[in-house]
């Protein structure tokens, strides 16, 4: 019997994702890969992004769902050049998928490329994409006990933005206490609290991932 184990597939990952890391610095792309579970508000942030920046900077996005193109028409209604991948039921992107996909967007000088992956907050984590930052979402909605519950991917993330700030009103939800659990497990990440919907705290993200690109 053929056992293959999961550590050598993840190790041809991580090959072709410095491969990607390397073509995206040769092209002037600074690549995002944005995690977080269904629904947290990833596509409004990346409207909310594209807003703040105010073309400041060439945006473009790869979309990662299980199936459809919603999230991509979105994108394409606000006219960021944007590619969608539909994973066939496997619940993360891959280095493999981004090589493919980044073939299929006509960008060109300079560009920040968010990756929208798929909903999910433990099969994301161990996927390196080629990205130089991994943005993690976190809703109000979904509970302040999320850093206890899923630790690994909020420790891999360079910095975490707590989503839907305007709905702390209806919730017991804490900011303290996931300040608290991120600075015990990503103690570097800063941590940004905004209501895409509303604008808020938009501003300050958009102006420290454009000084991350440049930085
Ligand atoms: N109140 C409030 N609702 C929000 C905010 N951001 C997103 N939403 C709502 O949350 C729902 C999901 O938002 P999306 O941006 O589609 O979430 P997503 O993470 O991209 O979802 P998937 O791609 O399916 O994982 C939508 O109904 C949004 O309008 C926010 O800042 N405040
Ligand atoms: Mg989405």
């Amino acid at each position: 019997m053929k056992i293959v184990a999961a550590k050598g597939i993840l190790k041809a990952n991580d090959q072709l994702a410095t491969e990607n890391r390397a073509r995206f610095e040769r092209e002037g792309i600074y690549a995002v890969n944005l995690v977080g579970s269904p629904g947290c508000g990833k596509t409004t942030l990346l409207e909310g992004v594209f807003r703040a920046t105010d073309g400041r900077a060439a945006m473009a996005v790869i979309e990662g769902d299980l199936a459809g193109q919603v999230d991509a028409e979105r994108m394409e209604k606000i006219g960021v050049p944007v590619v969608q991948i539909n994973t066939d039921g496997m619940c993360h992107l891959d280095a493999n998928m981004i090589a493919a996909a980044r073939d299929g967007l006509a960008i060109e000088g300079p560009t920040m490329l968010f990756i929208e992956n798929v909903g999910n907050l433990v099969c994301t984590a161990g996927f390196d994409l080629g990205e130089h930052l991994r943005l993690i979402a976190l809703s109000v909605p979904e509970g302040d006990d999320k850093l206890i519950k899923y630790p690994v991917i909020f420790q891999r993330s360079h910095a975490l933005v707590i989503t839907k700030i305007d709905m702390l009103t209806h919730s017991n939800f804490s900011v303290a206490r996931v300040r608290e659990h991120m600075q015990r497990l990503a103690p570097q990440a800063p941590i940004f609290e905004v209501s895409a919907l509303h604008g808020t705290g938009m501003a300050e993200l958009a102006d420290w991932l454009l000084a991350r690109r440049t930085g």
